[in-house]
């Protein structure tokens, strides 16, 4: 343990030389990850993001491309061999089909290089030539954060805190039965392992639509390649004797695999290396589904922001070592939903569902800023009479049956706490909200125009403008 932990801070280190060495001497690179929890809108959000680059029509608030310094912007191969790529070019297919559908949905961590020729700024302009800068985007899923809580746990004290924590959910039942009826000490019988872990993930499965956040392993959510795997087929257990060969051993064995094989390597080799970032969050879904599920999101929001106030947990603080993500964004996604009437409450719900760990986050020297955005904008506005009032409406195709319609989804409050504060258990955009499933817009682009956004040059300026 001690040994590795050293080996991996020295590792730490020479990267951090060799990205300053080559940034001062050659071109410079951010890495951006791009995370949230699933369905938040991350593959939308990249696709759109890059044709936008690509293509920089729709970027007046990008500086760099509306003062016209961009002389090109081109993908090129991925510095790191073993992370599957971005599959941009699909998923912009989909987008770009006629009629255009959705991407499908993603479970693996996966990275896109977009470079930039940037030609300076200001007195440097007339000397200096154009430069290169290069645009790394790493995709993974949120619930991959979750897993640094186990991180400072030993198995004994994952088990003791989980089963105290499940000890009157309901959605435990079943597990809570097969503990019972085990015996740690026993031989290790692999039928009986399998079993409990599978009751284990389903209960983590129900307890994350119950609307728990506490729901780690992050794995057992989304297994990817690892199902079935020796890595994600543990659960807690009691205490009590750990005999050679017993199913208690053999689990914490597994546990600590898990952490080291698993775990470990995605916050040594991923996210540690990450310079901005940007959490997307399906805001309007969960005010949709109601308090319970708002206050869930805030819940999980904290735990996946946990990982970006190192202080608190040693192993990521250890390696770290100092190094952070220097600007965070928290974007409450498809704001097309929504007239941009309403857009200023989206982003101060969002603001509000942050707010602790954004104001630890900047103390800790993280520049962090909410903004409500539309990766990829499904929908035109329309205002209608209603009642000697004007409603500002959106519209748009529907996915379910191809047909136009126009809707109010409902309003929005203009003080966040009417809606974070579950006692008033007020459902907002209980209405319309439902239906609103929207197909993306057939597109026909003009020339140097990428797909119709709402604030993703904002969300690009805030999160490497500075660099370009
Ligand atoms: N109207 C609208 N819908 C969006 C937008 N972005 C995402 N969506 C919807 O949200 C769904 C999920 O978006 P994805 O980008 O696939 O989300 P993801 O986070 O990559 O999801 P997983 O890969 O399943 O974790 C899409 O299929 C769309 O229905 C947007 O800008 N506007
Ligand atoms: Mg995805």
């Amino acid at each position: 343990m001690v040994i590795s932990a050293i080996a991996d801070n020295i590792l730490r280190g020479v990267e951090t030389v060799q990205d300053t060495v080559s940034e001062t001497l050659f071109e410079p690179v951010v890495r951006l990850g791009v995370t949230g929890l699933a369905r938040s809108g991350k593959t939308v959000f990249i696709t759109s993001l890059v044709a936008n680059l690509l293509d920089r029509g729709r970027m007046p608030h990008l500086l760099a491309a509306s003062e016209g310094r961009i002389e090109a912007a081109f993908l090129q191969p991925q510095p790191d061999d073993t992370i599957p790529r971005f599959d941009y070019e699909s998923h912009l297919g989909a987008l770009t089909a006629d009629p255009a559908h959705w991407p499908e949905s993603t479970r693996h961590i996966s990275e896109l290089r977009v470079s930039l020729r940037v030609r300076p700024k200001g007195l440097l302009a007339g000397i200096k030539g154009p430069r290169t800068v290069h645009l790394d985007i790493v995709d993974y899923p949120g619930e991959w954060l979750l897993d640094l809580t186990l991180m400072d746990k030993s198995y004994a004290e994952w088990s003791a805190a989980t089963l105290k924590a499940i000890e009157n959910r309901e959605e435990a039942a079943a597990f809570r039965a097969k503990v019972a009826l085990v015996d740690g000490a026993t031989k290790l019988d692999e039928p009986l392992a399998q079993d409990l872990a599978a009751t284990f993930a389903a209960y983590l499965q129900d307890a994350r639509r119950a609307g728990y956040s506490d729901c780690a392993p992050g794995r057992f959510l989304l297994p990817g390649d690892l199902a079935g795997s020796p890595v994600l087929t543990f659960a807690p257990l009691p205490a009590g004797d750990t005999p050679r060969g017993s199913l208690r051993r053999e689990m914490d064995r597994r546990y600590e695999a898990y952490k080291s094989q698993v775990v470990k390597p995605f916050f040594r080799d991923h996210f540690a290396r990450i310079d901005r970032q940007v959490v997307l969050v399906d805001a309007l879904g969960s005010i949709h589904n109601g308090p319970a599920a708002l206050e869930d999101l805030r819940g999980a929001l904290t735990e996946i922001l946990q990982a970006f106030r190192p202080g608190r947990n040693a192993f990521l603080t250890r390696l770290l070592m100092g190094r952070r993500v220097e600007k965070i964004l928290f974007a409450a996604t498809k704001a097309d939903h929504l007239h941009h009437g309403q857009h200023a409450q989206l982003t101060a719900i969002m603001q509000a569902l942050v707010r602790d760990a954004t104001d630890r986050a900047r103390f800790a020297g993280a520049d962090a800023q909410a903004l409500a955005i539309a990766s990829l904008r499904a929908t035109t506005e329309t205002d209608m009479p209603h009642e000697g009032e004007t409603l500002g409406m959106v519209q748009g195709r529907l996915l379910d049956t191809g047909k136009q319609a126009a809707f109010f989804p409902g309003h929005l409050p203009s003080d966040p706490s009417h809606l974070l504060n579950p006692q008033r258990g007020q459902n907002w955009l209980a209405g319309d909200y439902q239906v609103m499933r929207f197909a993306p817009a057939t597109l026909t682009l003009r020339p140097g125009d990428g797909p119709p956004h709402i604030r993703l040059d904002r969300a690009a300026q805030f999160l490497f403008g500075d660099k370009l």
